[in-house]
């Protein structure tokens, strides 16, 4: 370290270090630069010096550039699945997604309520789905990334409202969807466009079915359909048919719950592992431990998969929801 330096040159190091802001940290960093006298004995901190203020430049721009270019519609998945719900104005989707999740978005009778995407999480029996809010179609603009975000999640909960038109909003939002090559999978070769359509996995909410009290109404509603839709009548508000709606969705995800156990222990029935539907022993065995999906040497079932409780089962066996594995190596 050289001797030599100037006054101010320590005067900036000390605000330097005192700085909490990127900016302000280039500004001292520069400062304590241009107070360096340029000699042999002082190349070594000079080099140094640049080095950290060109870090800090980079970490500076890329920061900036991050932040203009992530969409609040980026969201990563968290649990089981990832699910948006969709749907005009008022139809109750930032209510569903208060009452059921953690999250908290403004609810109101005024209409256009909801501007961001909001995600929460919301528990069906003992494993969480990620259930998005979003802000309502319109006719005049969609935001691009909702509509990749639309096409990216495991399910699209579709809600109407039927307490308004939910004939009218069924289809404006299936033909706002088709607009952008987007359809329902329940759809698929009845929907007449040309080109390429993406077809996603779709449940109908129909919201405001706060009780019994509703059933003729919605027996109308459903007469005045022309398609088949999978229809779920609930209610966001009083909890109404929540359950059916829980299952369907969990149905929909594709995906089953098993549970690892210990030789001699009862497994935990509360953190079951999530897997897609289908998936064979030696494949869950490395969601365990990767260790396990090579070295495993056989398991034992509990479960519906099973022939009977305890059945040792080769790598290959396909698993079934709520099966129990005790994995040995
Ligand atoms: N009766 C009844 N009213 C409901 C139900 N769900 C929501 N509401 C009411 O409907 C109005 C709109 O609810 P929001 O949850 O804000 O609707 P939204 O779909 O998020 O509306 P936007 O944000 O404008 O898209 C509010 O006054 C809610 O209290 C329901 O199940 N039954
Ligand atoms: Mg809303």
């Amino acid at each position: 370290m050289p001797t030599n330096l100037p006054a101010d040159y320590y005067n900036a190091e000390e605000r330097f270090r005192s700085a909490t802001t990127t900016e302000d940290k280039v500004k001292y960093l520069e400062e304590m630069l241009s107070t360096i006298p340029k000699h042999k004995g002082t190349d070594h901190l000079r080099a140094d010096l640049r080095k950290k203020l060109s870090k800090l430049k980079t970490a500076a721009t890329s920061k900036t550039v991050t932040k203009k270019q992530i969409s609040p519609y980026h969201i990563s998945k968290e649990g089981a699945g990832q699910i948006v719900i969709i749907g005009c104005t008022n139809a109750g989707k930032s209510s569903l997604v208060a009452a059921q999740t953690n999250a908290a978005p403004e609810v109101s009778e005024v209409p256009f309520t909801t501007w961001t995407p909001t995600p929460g999480m919301m528990a069906i029996e003992n494993i969480q789905v990620q259930l998005i809010d979003t802000p309502p179609f319109s006719e005049d603009y969609i935001d691009p990334e909702f509509l990749n975000l639309i096409r990216r999640v495991d399910l699209v909960l579709i809600m109407i409202d039927l307490h308004a038109n939910p004939v009218q909003e069924l289809e404006f939002v299936i033909g706002k969807l088709i607009e952008n090559r987007i359809a329902p999978q329940h759809l698929e070769g009845k929907v007449e466009a040309e080109g390429f359509l993406l077809y996603v996995p779709c449940l109908v909410l129909v919201n405001k079915f706060d009780s019994e009290e509703y059933a003729e109404h919605y027996e109308i509603f459903q007469e005045l359909l022309e398609e088949e839709h999978p229809l779920i009548p609930g209610s966001a508000q009083t909890g109404y048919n929540l359950d059916v709606l829980k299952q369907a969705i969990f149905e929909k995800l594709e995906v089953i719950r098993v549970y690892s156990k210990a030789p001699g222990k009862e497994p935990d029935k509360s953190a079951p592992f999530v897997a897609e539907k289908g998936i064979r022993l030696s494949e869950f065995a490395g969601k365990v431990h990767k260790d396990f999906q090579e070295n495993l040497k056989s398991a034992k079932i509990w479960g519906t998969s099973a022939d009977f409780p305890g059945q040792m089962v080769s790598r290959d066996h396909v698993l079934e929801d709520e099966d129990v594995v005790e994995l040995q190596m």
